[in-house]
């Protein structure tokens, strides 16, 4: 009887890890620059499948306009929708289409986007 209760406690335990405070390793991935028509463009592809995004911590650097480049591959109607709060963007991410998004020159700090729901998450962060 003790034990069925450690592993239902063990097992509520690990939900409530998983769900709301495992966070995958912070690792940044630096935005690339890229001269385009002689305009040099900030410039990054995320892909959006099996439940996250891939980055999903991003690191650019402030005062630059940055295009994010969004892949959904998850058919799952909760990746449909990436939004970055901050900047009042909501975009439609339609299956295995490019879709780009524009970020404007950012001060410092740490912006967040996510699907609606908040099942996907990723940040920006811009130094
Ligand atoms: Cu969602």
């Amino acid at each position: 009887m003790l034990l069925i209760n450690l592993t239902g406690l063990g097992l509520i335990i690990l939900i409530i890890w998983w769900f709301w405070l495992y966070k995958p390793t912070a690792t940044a991935v630096a935005v690339k620059s890229e001269k385009i028509d002689n305009k040099c463009s900030n410039e990054v592809t995320v892909v959006v499948d099996s439940g996250i995004y891939q980055p999903a911590h991003l690191l650019s650097p402030e005062n630059k306009p940055l295009n994010i480049n969004f892949i959904r591959k998850d058919s799952s109607s909760c990746a449909a929708t990436v939004m970055f709060p901050d900047f009042d963007i909501s975009a439609e991410l339609p299956l295995n289409k490019l879709v780009k998004i524009q970020l404007p020159a950012m001060q410092q700090g740490e912006y967040v986007f996510h699907c609606q729901m908040k099942m996907y998450n990723g940040t920006l962060l811009v130094k």
